[in-house]
């Protein structure tokens, strides 16, 4: 079974800047995180990042025919998206939001998310690590 693990605009700057928000870890190392996790629970994952928000609308779509679980960090997009929601309405699998930061805690147009009412969990402020966690929960979904 096959989790992808979407990532949205900046995300490839993970590492690079504002490290007291986001952490030292690189993109990279967010996905090598969730290779070997993935691994550990008998999961393959498909790991993909983009700036652009037809690009993960099209992931999505993709997911639909050959992926069961999707972990998404749509990044601002996950603030102003209705063509991502959309998209995830139209998979049927468990979908799990992560955010790096505690998105709570800063400013106000953080605090809503378009893709939280559908998603299936929801992780914020544990920092890259959220990524293993998202895919534990996926792991559980798809075996119960
Ligand atoms: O906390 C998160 O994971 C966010 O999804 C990150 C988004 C932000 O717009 C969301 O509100 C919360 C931004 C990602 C930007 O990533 C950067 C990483 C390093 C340097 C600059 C940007």
């Amino acid at each position: 079974m096959t989790v992808f693990v979407l990532n949205g605009p900046n995300l490839n700057l993970l590492g690079q800047r504002q490290p007291e928000i986001y952490g030292r870890e690189t993109l990279a190392d967010v996905e090598t995180l969730c290779r070997e996790t993935a691994s550990g629970l008998g999961l393959a994952v498909r790991c993909e990042q983009s700036n652009h928000e037809g690009q993960l609308v099209d992931w999505i779509h993709e997911a639909r025919h050959t992926g069961q679980g999707i972990v998404i960090n749509a990044g601002a997009y996950t603030h102003t998206s209705v063509a991502i929601l959309d998209a995830l309405n139209a998979f049927d699998g468990p979908v799990i939001e992560i955010h790096i930061s505690n998105v709570h805690r800063r400013e106000a147009f953080r605090h809503h998310s378009y893709i939280s009412g559908r998603a299936d969990g929801v992780i914020v402020g544990c920092g890259v690590q959220g990524y293993a966690l998202g895919l534990q929960r996926v792991a559980t979904l798809l075996r119960s």
